[in-house]
This record gives C-alpha cells, sequence and structure tokens, in this order.
C-alpha cells in the first residue's frame, strides 16, 4: 500500500485491492475504486476544493446537526481538518482511523465537548463507522454520493414504503414500487429496511446501513444544480445521493452510525 499527500489535504491511498482518495478536511472519503471496477462514489473535480468549504463528493460526515435548520449547513464535521491517528495495512483491506475534537471555535456553534471517531476500512468493500461521544443528543448523516452512468437507469430498492417530501413542505407521502430517480428528488424515508440496493444494468451496489433510522435520497437534477458553483452542467445525471441518516431519531450521546458498501452482490458483512 502506498499513500501520497495531494496539495496537503487529500491522501490518495493505491492498495491491492483499491484505488481511494480521502480529504483531512472533514475525514471525507471522495473516492473508492475496487480493483478492475468503475468509481463506486461521486466527486466533484478536485479543483473545486477550498479550505472550510463543503466539498462535494464522495462521503461527507453531516454532524452535529443534518440539514439547514442552524448554520452552518449540515454542521461542521465536514468543514474541520481531522486527525489522521492510525492506518493499518492487511492483504485485503486498508483502515485508517481519524478523529475530531471540541475546540473554542466548534464552542461557539455547538456549547458541547464531544470526540469523534471514524473508522474507514478500504478494500473490495468499503465499511465505515462514525464513533461519537459528546453530552447531548444529535443528528447526522454519511451523506453518500455514488457515481451513474446514467442515473434514470438505476433502481434503488429497500427504502420503505414512506417518506417525507422536502420539496413539497416536509409532506408525508408514500410509495410503494422501488425508487427510479427522473426528476428532482429530496426525500427523507421514515421506514427504511437495514438494506439499500442499488441496481443498473451492470452493477449492483448493497449498503447496509449500521443504526440509521432514515435515509435520505437527493439529486438536484437540471435547474437546482444549474445554481451549484461547484456542479458541472449536465453532471446532475451521473451522480445521486443515498444517505445512512439519523434525523427522526436523534444520535444519542454516545452512538455509532455506519455504512458498508459492497459491488455486484458479494456478501456483505456484519
Ligand atoms: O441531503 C439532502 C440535502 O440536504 C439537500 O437538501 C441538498 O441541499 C443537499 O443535501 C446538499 O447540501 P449541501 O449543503 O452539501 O449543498
Amino acid at each position: 500500500m502506498s499513500i501520497e499527500f495531494i496539495n496537503n489535504n487529500f491522501l490518495h491511498i493505491k492498495h491491492p485491492k483499491c484505488d481511494a482518495i480521502i480529504s483531512l478536511q472533514g475525514a471525507q472519503l471522495i473516492s473508492w475504486t475496487p480493483k478492475d471496477k468503475i468509481a463506486v462514489l461521486w466527486a466533484t473535480s478536485l479543483s473545486y476544493f477550498k479550505k472550510g468549504q463543503a466539498f462535494r463528493g464522495g462521503i461527507p460526515l453531516c454532524w452535529p446537526w443534518f440539514g439547514k435548520s442552524k448554520t452552518p449547513s449540515h454542521g461542521f464535521a465536514r468543514l474541520l481538518t481531522w486527525k489522521l491517528q492510525e492506518t493499518q495495512e492487511t492483504t485485503d483491506y486498508c483502515h485508517l482511523t481519524f478523529t475530531l475534537s471540541d475546540t473554542k471555535y466548534t464552542r461557539t456553534l455547538f456549547p458541547h465537548c464531544f470526540n469523534l471517531t471514524l473508522k474507514i476500512t478500504l478494500g473490495k468493500d468499503v465499511h465505515i463507522e462514525l464513533d461519537i461521544d459528546t453530552e447531548v443528543e444529535t443528528t447526522g448523516a454519511l451523506h453518500s454520493y455514488f457515481s451513474s452512468v446514467e442515473v434514470e437507469k438505476e433502481i434503488i430498492g429497500g427504502l420503505g414504503n414512506n417518506y417525507t417530501d422536502s420539496l413539497d413542505s416536509n409532506r408525508l407521502k408514500t410509495q410503494v414500487s422501488r425508487l427510479k430517480i427522473d426528476k428532482e428528488v429530496d426525500r427523507i424515508y421514515t421506514t427504511p429496511s437495514s438494506i439499500t440496493t442499488i441496481t443498473s444494468k451492470d452493477r449492483l451496489l448493497t449498503l447496509k446501513h449500521k443504526n440509521h433510522s432514515d435515509i435520505v435520497v437527493w439529486n438536484p437534477w437540471a435547474k437546482t444544480s444549474s445554481k451549484l458553483s461547484d456542479m458541472k452542467q449536465g453532471v446532475y445525471k451521473n451522480m445521486f445521493c443515498i444517505e445512512t441518516a439519523k434525523i427522526n431519531k436523534s444520535l444519542q450521546p454516545t452512538d455509532i452510525i455506519g455504512l458498508h458498501i459492497t459491488y455486484n452482490g458479494d456478501v456483505v458483512k456484519d
């Protein structure tokens, strides 16, 4: 395995089983490509990276709140530089551990002590687990962006039948079939199963969520994405977000939220 630094912020990890990029800002997995496969996560160009601003793509960590109810949007965990504590390598996996703790600055936004630990395991599949240790209940999400050859051809299963529609005054709605994204979508599924499947012609992704209460699905489609300065024209067709979230039920002061992604039907590890 080798790890190279890019622009003092990104770690480029080359392992026999995969290639990956992680941003130290946000401890954000930006890209993961299992050997001989195509990139699973979507991210905008690294040239859009600006210190202190949210970088769009990969798996941003939304914490200690989800959404725009407070500033900054989706919390501050994705905006701060995390500490790389440890790396370990086996023939199959590469393990990285990152930490973030409260500072004078974070206490102006969230007046509590906290210690976050993010463990990322990369190989032919990916495991990501956020350990939270703080004084109060919080909300959050692993806001994963997936790549797609053509988003309208992806079929998303395991979302459950109930969602609130963020594009329609958070109205509670029902859906009986699996989801195809063919328009702007911003939904919080409130009764999801623990496994989400994403199926297209050449690929089956299986997402196993740990301790989520909700799944958020987002695609900005043409009009909304044209207002996002970090998304090139037309690229909304090549991405979609499926987010492992704790929104309607809070994260406890000491809690974990996690996600395991497998490619092409490989067995999901516990
Ligand atoms: O998770 C869905 C969402 O909250 C959408 O409403 C949309 O705003 C998206 O996240 C991206 O948010 P961001 O702050 O990263 O631009």
